[in-house]
């Protein structure tokens, strides 16, 4: 009989992903879009935060709504990047220029511990520890997280004042 090889299982990564908005209704944008990111091939969505009511930071335009998921993965973190980007597409999304209002951004905030800065894609996410909208739902869904390179999330949420936030 021949032996048949059971190929090993991709490795999985834990990536967190923040998920924003505010062009149209954006909190139907982002509760649809957590529904997409429970769909992802090579995924399994465990965690979402609430969704949060938040003041532009650098941007414009009407409030956000924010939320971060927590997925288990096996992309690579530039597969789930495009798939990431696609489903912004399926939203919508136009980029007329640098931090322009949004139906949907999708970031890759955290994937694993890896670190990696490069012109498609850095990680941690560049301005993330500066950003209650991004700190506030991954605490609440990860109170112990840490920010290779950066330090712990609590640490870095301490750091900031005046940025309105409201749980919805
Ligand atoms: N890119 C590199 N690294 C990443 C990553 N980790 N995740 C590249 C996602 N994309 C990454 O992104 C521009 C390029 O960044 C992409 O081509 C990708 O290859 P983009 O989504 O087209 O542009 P963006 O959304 O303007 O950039 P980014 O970095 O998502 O913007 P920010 O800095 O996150 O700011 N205020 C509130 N209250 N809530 C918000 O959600 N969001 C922003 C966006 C500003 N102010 C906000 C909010
Ligand atoms: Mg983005």
């Amino acid at each position: 009989m021949p032996q048949m090889e059971t190929p090993a299982p991709a490795p999985q990564a834990i990536a967190y992903i923040g998920i924003g908005g505010n062009l149209g209704d954006a909190r139907h944008t982002v509760e649809q879009a957590i529904a997409r990111l429970a769909a992802l091939p090579q995924s399994r969505l465990l965690r979402t935060s609430s969704l949060y009511r938040t003041a532009p930071v650098d941007s414009s335009g009407d409030d956000y709504v924010n939320a971060v998921a927590q997925l288990a993965t096996s992309l690579a973190p530039l597969d789930l990047l495009r798939a990431l980007q696609q489903v912004e597409l399926e939203h919508g999304r136009e980029r007329p220029y640098r931090n322009a209002p949004r139906t949907l951004d999708l970031d890759v905030l955290l994937y694993g511990d890896l670190v990696v800065d490069s012109d498609a894609l850095c990680v941690p996410h560049p301005r993330m520890a500066q950003r209650a909208f991004v700190l506030v739902p991954l605490l609440e869904i990860e109170p112990a997280i840490a920010i290779p390179g950066i330090g712990t999330g609590q640490d870095c949420l301490a750091r900031i004042s005046g940025q309105d936030i409201t749980k919805l």
